[in-house]
């Protein structure tokens, strides 16, 4: 497998002014929900998409597993195939052996992590036909070297599953969309995996769970920032919390002080906390099926089809590109 690098430095200088910014700011702190996924934060996610209260995961497997065939069958030919935010590749196998098996296929998963990568290339390199070239790059980033890339006549093909999209809040979903859909042509397609709203104890439990690994996926961002940026965090003066925001539908994950406490990231700021205040650390918006036709339209797609499941509310939805 090729990869495309994104240089180490320039990574860990976003890294370290990012998190500057967002905990410096005035008002609610934030923390951008990309930097959960180092190693440890990636794993940590996978341990989550085990947990019996976090269905969304098997949820989507089921029905890519159940309609792989059916789905690909929308998709014209030549196919060119990639996918923003690859994870493991788990769920992917089921479309790339729908599609390899009519043609070799070359596949493009985007990711910042190394580690994803890594994972997504041993899962799946024993499907014949199918070429991995992994690309460590942000997603548009990304696109837009994989769109540069496609033979002429073929047609492009973006995953973007697990309901990622979610992830994107206040509008930023939409946005994103129309920017994804600028590296696209006319007839190009856009496979996205979107996680409907559900009872609130559900929704609550999914991203709370008893044995506090999700906990510990959120509280690790302020050991990396120890781990990497130097920072003195003491994390048990901190705890996890998930919070439903009906305004937005959307889940909240925020790191909430448990007492009055100032943090020093290296020797050059301090960071002060009241007890209560929180970092708000990743959104995770629940849809309607109405809210994800009116997204695919303001966005420049037009809804070809959409699988749902039965167990867990959860919607793919392929998207030609108009
Ligand atoms: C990656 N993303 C779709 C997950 C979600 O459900 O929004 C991230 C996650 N955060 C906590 N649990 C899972």
């Amino acid at each position: 497998m090729t990869i495309t690098a994104a240089p180490a430095t320039e990574s860990a200088v976003s890294f370290g002014l990012e998190v500057r910014a967002g905990l410096c700011q005035a008002g609610q702190k934030t923390l951008p929900s990309k930097y959960l996924y180092d190693p440890l934060g990636s794993a940590l996610f996978e341990a989550i998409s085990l947990l019996p209260e976090y269905g969304l995961t098997r949820a989507e497997e089921r029905i890519l597993r159940r309609h792989a065939e059916e789905i690909v069958s929308h998709v014209p030919r030549p196919v060119l195939v990639s996918e923003l935010g690859s994870g493991n590749g788990r769920k992917t196998r089921w479309i790339l052996s729908a599609l390899c098996g009519r043609e070799p296929l070359s596949y493009y998963p985007i990711e910042i992590s190394r580690a994803a990568l890594d994972s997504c290339q041993s899962e799946l390199s024993d499907i014949e036909a199918v070429s991995i070239v992994g690309v460590e790059r942000e997603y548009l980033d990304g696109l837009r070297e994989v769109a540069a890339l496609r033979p002429e006549g073929t047609h492009l093909l973006v995953l973007f599953l697990g309901s990622t999209i979610g992830n994107f809040d206040g509008g930023a979903d939409a946005r994103f969309l129309r920017d994804v859909r600028r590296f696209l042509l006319p007839g190009d397609s856009l496979l996205l995996g979107a996680d409907l709203i559900k009872p609130l104890d559900r929704m609550l439990a999914a991203y709370d769970d008893p044995p506090g690994v999700t906990a510990a996926f959120n509280l690790n961002l302020l050991a990396r920032i120890n781990r990497e940026l130097g920072g003195d965090f003491n994390l048990r003066g901190f705890e996890h919390v998930a919070r439903f925001n009906e305004m937005t539908s959307s889940i909240e994950m925020h790191i909430r002080s448990r007492r009055e406490q100032v943090v020093h990231v290296r020797d050059s700021y301090a960071v002060a906390f009241k007890e209560g205040e929180t970092i708000w650390t990743e959104s995770c918006h629940k849809y309607t099926r109405e809210a994800i036709a009116a997204l695919a339209v303001a966005s420049g797609f037009r809804q070809q089809a959409q699988w749902m499941d039965d167990e867990w509310p959860f919607a793919e939805t392929l998207l030609l590109a108009s």
